[in-house]
């Protein structure tokens, strides 16, 4: 999905201290995944970093506990919105109150596209939204969509706080919903802080083998 700045110029060098983030795309017998993860280029996160990525986390939680049956896609934005607007609210980077700040939109500055999409035989599936009624199309046992909150905070807007300059995250999983409420089919990637950290101080090619027997 175009976002309306770049963070991460093509072939910059990736530095002490900066976050990088992979929103890689796979396919396994035609069918397409989409997932992204955000990780420190040195392995530590640091304190600024760290609480941002907590926002991002827990919208995405927060959408991922939402993904049920009869539910549609605009209520997990919704519940998105909501926790991204006030985690802007508490790194004082909005002010005022959160019912003033989501009727306005000003998350968007900082949270420039959806929450998810349609997941299938391609990346972004080309099923409707809307039914005929232009209605959201609610979600019902079988259908597969992506959940990835992000924040990203452009180094050139001078209105930041300065730590947070720079600052980009994204999450994002691949959610089945079932007849009782939703599977996370990209779950076993490490996904909480500590997780992460763990994950970079491994040799890749543990980390790839796990990866593999968690599938036999
Ligand atoms: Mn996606």
């Amino acid at each position: 999905m175009p976002i309306s700045f770049t963070i991460l110029k093509i072939n910059q060098q990736l530095n002490d201290g900066d976050l990088l983030l992979i929103d890689a795309g796979s396919q396994l017998n035609n069918y397409a995944t989409d997932i992204t993860r955000t990780f420190p280029v040195n392995g530590k996160f640091t304190g600024i970093q760290k609480e941002v990525y907590e926002i991002v986390l827990e919208a995405q939680k927060t959408a991922i506990s939402h993904s049920w049956p009869e539910r549609t896609s605009p209520e997990l934005h919704k519940s998105t919105c909501n926790v991204l607007t006030q985690g802007l609210i508490d790194l004082k980077v909005l002010v005022g109150s959160l019912e003033e700040n989501l009727e306005k939109g000003t998350f968007r500055k900082y949270f420039p596209h959806g929450t998810g999409h349609w997941l299938g035989l391609d990346v972004h599936d080309q099923n409707p939204y809307l039914d005929e009624n232009d209605d959201p199309i609610k979600f019902e046992p079988g259908v597969i969509f992506t959940i990835e909150p992000g924040l990203y905070f452009p180094a050139e807007d001078a209105s930041l706080p300065e730590e947070l300059k720079g600052i980009g995250i994204r999450i994002e999983d691949n959610i089945l919903i079932t007849e009782n409420g939703h599977e996370n089919l990209s779950a076993m990637i490490p996904k909480e802080i500590k997780e992460i950290e763990e994950a970079c101080e491994k040799d890749y090619r543990d980390f790839i083998l796990n990866l593999f027997l968690f599938f036999q």
